[in-house]
């Protein structure tokens, strides 16, 4: 029986893509480094760090970067990054998304997130949704980013239930194996939907309502 759903943040409850993106992007051009959306679509869920190394890896120069030097980077990324996450606001909630949450709370599920954001406690301000959630577990949280479980186990563990009680609602294919590895189901979204990842994909947000009865 399902009694807990685990949110995703970036890309499930609100879309910060764009501007995860255009921090990248930024820091990208300044190093001369190719940067596209493929490249961004492998950034989805994994960690600041790792998706910075990700971008380096495109590096055609094969300049190399000290570790001093990658935490600068990442830092300045995110100066960046929460200089553009300052335009949300709760206009940035999708109605079905509050109300599909605001029917899950009726019906007495728990409700969590599970991101790999560090960002997290501030986008949820944003978007008006501080303090909605029994737990908010996120990169602050963990030690290994998705694809470990980690950030689920701890979701589920702050709620109080089971993994196998747990549903997770994905956007991104590290998400969905993280799922996986936790013991849980998974709901996928967006473009973890898309590429048939999770064990049921969602066109629409307030599927879900249906899927944890089932
Ligand atoms: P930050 P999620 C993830 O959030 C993003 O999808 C991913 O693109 C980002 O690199 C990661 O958070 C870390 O974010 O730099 O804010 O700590 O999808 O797991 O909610
Ligand atoms: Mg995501």
């Amino acid at each position: 029986m399902i009694r807990a759903v685990i949110f995703d943040l970036d890309g499930v409850i609100c879309s910060t893509d764009q501007y995860h993106y255009q921090a990248w992007r930024r820091i990208a051009d300044e190093l001369e480094i190719p940067f596209d959306e493929r490249v961004n679509d492998q950034l989805r869920g994994v960690s600041r760090m790792e998706s910075l190394e990700i971008i380096l890896k495109q590096s055609k120069s094969g300049k190399l970067f000290t570790s001093a030097q990658k935490e600068a980077l990442a830092k300045c990324k995110n100066e960046y990054y929460r200089e553009l996450l300052n335009q949300m606001s709760p206009a940035d909630l999708s109605n079905e998304v509050k109300e599909t949450l605001l029917e899950l709370r009726a019906r007495n599920y728990r409700i969590a997130i599970g991101s790999s954001s560090k960002n997290a406690g501030l986008i949820l301000e944003k978007i008006g949704l501080d303090g909605f959630f029994d737990a908010v577990t996120d990169g602050t949280c963990i030690i290994r980013s998705k694809p470990d479980p980690e950030v689920f186990l701890k979701a589920a563990e702050a709620l109080g239930v089971n993994p196998e009680e747990c549903i997770v609602v994905e956007d991104a294919e590290a998400g969905t194996q993280a799922a996986r590895a936790a013991g849980m189901r998974c709901a996928a979204v967006g473009a973890a939907a898309e590429l048939g990842e999770g064990n049921w994909q969602m066109e629409k947000f307030s599927e879900l309502l249906g899927i944890v009865e089932e």
